[in-house]
């Protein structure tokens, strides 16, 4: 096991970083705002890969490929001529499109975007263009994409297609593909021989198409992405573009693979996310996110204004992981009974809080409870509003409440009646704000100091990404660039005396072991070691949670929480992601 974790690391020749993904612009205002409307009131997404990769399933002539499945053939450099022996085995009779549509709509999803060609070169659906596609090449001869198209219409989804605009390993002259095809081949052509007809297909053969969803520009030029969405816009006024375009073209930012942020882009924008570590299907994949951790990262998204699109990889029979089908319809419960906080929801002033974080409707707030307090009452400071009532959402029951000292304080059943998450509505006249975004720490709850929120002197925020098995991104921000005197401190302000474990989530790379660092908080103040955590060597960023110390806060009130730098050693070999206070 750990021979082949080596020989993963060892694979990755080129240089990882998350700009694959394309640079993609923050301009704020823009136009086609009528076009985005049903977007953004959308919120959650289905989104499929599927290809002639969910065919072998994360495996190659009997080994077994860890990571992305879709990824396979360049993982095995796999060359073209091989990978097409796929197609005659490609036969998904057990795809039934309605069924993928219902289940869809049952999770609570509102649009499809699935697959129409990944980098394999694969098309899903009959195309005139290249042989190479699903009518044409296997024995299923059926265009699954004509029958989701019309389920889609049928049961009230919209459906868009993922087209690999730049990588398309099965031709030599597209980018992509270098165990195979050595020289460089005529990416203009490719472009207008392959790519172009086949998205004119698509936009002409499938209806209304919701959203052509690009991926990893690469080196595409500015005049040929420009050239793309002329197309679009052209032949389907209404589609959307997602930003992996390129040059910052397109309607809106899809955030770096399996991207949930601490803060929202300044950008319409969307979170896209796996159910497990991979977009494809893997024979060997188990580990499926539950239904409660599926909820918190669509409500941390929705909270903050994005879109929330979650993955399936249906297998080569063109089945849905049973496993997978089943939380997808847990959490389409949740979203059921939660409806009306989710959809055309708007992100609210309060941010994120050690309870969950809330939305916005037509004078309604909606705090979505993730962390439930046990002491039978739900403390919401800072929020300047008019609060005329409050009330569980699913059974519209009464809660009472009161206000003390600008806080408000919500009397909630002693355990949660939703043991995913529990929506609180807040009934509100007039304006609502809530002053600053202050940083409070409740009482028996876990209160997180996230690295971007913190004030920085002789250091600066940063942001890492990395893969844990391959093309499974991962992704933190951090505080960097650590020195003797650097500092991270966040105002925060205690409700309530308690007393709390205090811990730091951070990296520490070999160089900078020992280094000493101070802690403090009000008049208590301590110095530490930072401790080895690994990491740096291979690749990954490796964060440990650390505890620093019990801490008691005296009384209610404001603090300053802060991490300086005693003696550092090896500037940028230590990372702090975060310090929490939690409960002891
Ligand atoms: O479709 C899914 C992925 O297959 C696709 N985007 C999502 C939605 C995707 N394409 N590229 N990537 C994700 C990034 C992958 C980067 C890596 Fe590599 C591939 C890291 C290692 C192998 C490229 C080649 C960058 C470094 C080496």
């Amino acid at each position: 096991m750990s021979k082949s974790k080596t020989k993963l690391a060892g694979k990755r020749e080129e240089k990882i970083d998350a700009s694959m993904w394309g640079k993609q612009s923050t301009r704020q205002e823009r136009p086609g705002a009528t076009r985005c409307e049903w977007f953004r009131r959308s919120k959650f997404a289905m989104f499929i890969h599927w290809g002639l990769y969910s065919q072998a399933g994360g495996r190659w002539k009997g080994k077994t490929y860890y990571g992305i499945a879709e990824w396979i053939m360049h993982l095995a450099r796999v060359p073209a001529k091989e990978y097409e022996t796929l197609a005659p085995r490609f036969n998904p009779v057990d795809f039934n499109a309605i069924e993928w549509v219902r289940l869809a709509k049952a999770a609570g999803m509102k649009y499809i975007v699935i697959t129409a060609k990944h980098h394999e070169g694969f098309a899903m659906f009959r195309s005139k263009v290249s042989r190479f596609n699903i009518v044409d090449a296997t024995p299923f001869k059926r265009d699954p994409l004509k029958e989701l198209a019309k389920a889609c219409r049928k049961e009230g989804l919209k459906l868009g297609f993922y087209y690999s605009q730049y990588q398309d390993w099965h031709e030599p002259d597209a980018a992509g593909n270098s165990w195979d095809f050595k020289q460089k081949g005529d990416f203009n052509k490719y472009l207008h021989e392959k790519a172009i007809p086949q998205i004119k297909e698509l936009l002409t053969n499938y209806g209304p198409v919701a959203l052509i969803w690009f991926d990893t520009p690469g080196n595409i030029s500015r005049e040929a992405a420009q050239e793309l969405l002329d197309m679009v816009r052209k032949l389907q006024p209404g589609c959307l573009v997602n930003g992996r375009l390129g040059h910052g073209l397109g309607d809106y930012i899809s955030l770096g693979d399996q991207e949930v942020p601490l803060t929202a882009p300044k950008r319409l924008w969307e979170t896209i996310d796996t159910h497990n570590d991979t977009w494809a299907y893997a024979w060997c994949d188990h580990r499926w996110k539950s239904a409660r951790e599926l909820v918190s990262r669509l409500v941390r998204v929705v909270g903050l204004g994005g879109n929330y699109a979650l993955n399936v990889g249906p297998t080569g029979r063109g089945v849905i992981p049973a496993e997978s089908a089943s939380i997808l319809r847990q959490v389409g419960q949740w979203v059921s009974r939660n409806s009306e906080s989710i959809y055309g929801s708007e992100p609210s002033p309060l941010g994120r809080q050690a309870w969950g974080c809330s939305t916005l409707k037509s004078g309604k707030l909606y705090l979505h409870v993730l962390n439930w307090p046990s002491d039978g009452e739900l403390w919401v400071p800072g929020l300047k509003a008019n609060v005329k009532g409050a009330y569980l959402l699913t059974t519209r029951r009464n809660l009472k409440f009161s206000r003390k000292g600008g806080i408000l304080r919500i009397q909630i059943p002693k355990l949660a009646p939703d043991s995913i998450a529990t929506v609180i509505v807040l009934d509100v006249a007039g304006a609502i704000k809530a002053r600053g975004r202050g940083k409070y720490v409740y009482n028996g709850l876990v209160n997180e100091m996230d690295a971007p929120f913190a004030k920085l002197v002789n250091c600066r925020h940063g942001k890492r990404s990395w893969m844990e098995k391959f093309g499974d991104w991962h992704h933190v921000d951090v505080v960097e660039n650590w020195s003797n005197g650097s500092s991270a401190r966040w105002d925060v302000t205690a409700l309530k005396p308690g007393m709390f474990s205090l811990c730091a989530d951070y990296e520490c790379q070999p160089d900078a072991e020992g280094s000493e660092l101070e802690m403090s908080l009000g008049e208590t103040r301590w110095s530490f070691p930072v401790l080895c955590t690994g990491g740096g060597a291979c690749g990954r960023v490796r964060i440990r949670h650390e505890t620093l110390g019990t801490i008691a806060i005296p009384k209610a009130g404001k603090y300053t929480l802060s991490i300086r730098g005693l003696d550092v050693k090896g500037e940028s070999a230590f990372l702090l992601q975060k310090l929490t206070l939690e409960p002891v």
